[in-house]
């Protein structure tokens, strides 16, 4: 029916409670600030700003959007592949509007995004779609095969003019790639350089963080 085609969201996904969104976005800023002041990424500050620039603030790079979630699902109101199917998953009934702990478990910059990795539980899994890491689209050979839930992400920010889908395909990019070199050690975990701007902090302590599963029309 009409009503049908029309009532499925944008997305679905968890949203961080407003408290866990102050203190995970404080924690991105943070390491934002420190990043850019580092020697091992200044030494490939060529890869965010013009080869003349000598700095780069990382705070100002990237512009925030939305409340701070992570889609499981994006139905682009009923348009995208799988999207009934997936409104009417009975896990996903059930589990609308209930409240988990999501996992973070790293953070990743590159001259497009800022991202938070998160790690899902198996129930948490039953509300990842199966495609979501197969796509053509995404660009990543098949042979990579990544675990299911590998794209799960936080979209902290995103340089001017990228749109947040790209958190996740900068993620898949770097899962892919042979382990960084570790560059650093910080106060928040070791941080890893896989090159072309690409940078991931892998917590010490993951980020335990509530978030509601729901969905957004915008
Ligand atoms: P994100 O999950 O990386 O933040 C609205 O645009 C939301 O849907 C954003 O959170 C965005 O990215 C996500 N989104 C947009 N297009 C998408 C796509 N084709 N596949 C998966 N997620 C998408």
């Amino acid at each position: 029916s009409l009503l049908e085609e029309t009532s499925l969201p944008l997305y679905f996904g968890w949203f961080l409670l407003s408290s866990v969104q102050v203190k995970v976005g404080c924690t991105a800023m943070d390491f934002l600030k420190t990043l850019d002041t580092l020697e091992a990424f200044k030494k490939h500050i060529a890869d965010f700003a013009g080869q003349a620039e000598k700095e780069v603030d990382l705070e100002q790079y990237f512009e925030t959007k939305e409340t701070l979630h992570c889609t499981t699902k994006f139905c682009n109101y009923g348009k995208a592949d799988g999207a009934k199917e997936y409104a009417k998953n009975p896990v996903v009934k059930k589990s609308y509007g209930s409240v988990f702990s999501l996992s973070l478990t790293a953070l990743f910059v590159t001259p497009r995004t800022v991202g938070a990795r998160v790690s899902l539980t198996e129930e948490q899994l039953q509300l990842w779609p199966a495609d979501t890491e197969k796509e053509s689209e995404v660009g990543i050979p098949v042979s990579a095969s990544l675990p299911v839930g590998s794209r799960a992400h936080i979209t902290l920010g995103c340089a001017a003019g990228v749109e947040p889908v790209q958190t996740g395909l900068d993620l898949l990019q770097i899962l892919t790639l042979p382990e960084g070199e570790a560059v650093e050690e910080m106060e928040l975990g070791s941080l890893r350089y896989y090159g072309e701007g690409r940078w991931m902090l892998s917590l010490r302590e993951p980020i335990c963080a509530a978030a509601c599963f729901s969905s957004f029309y915008g």
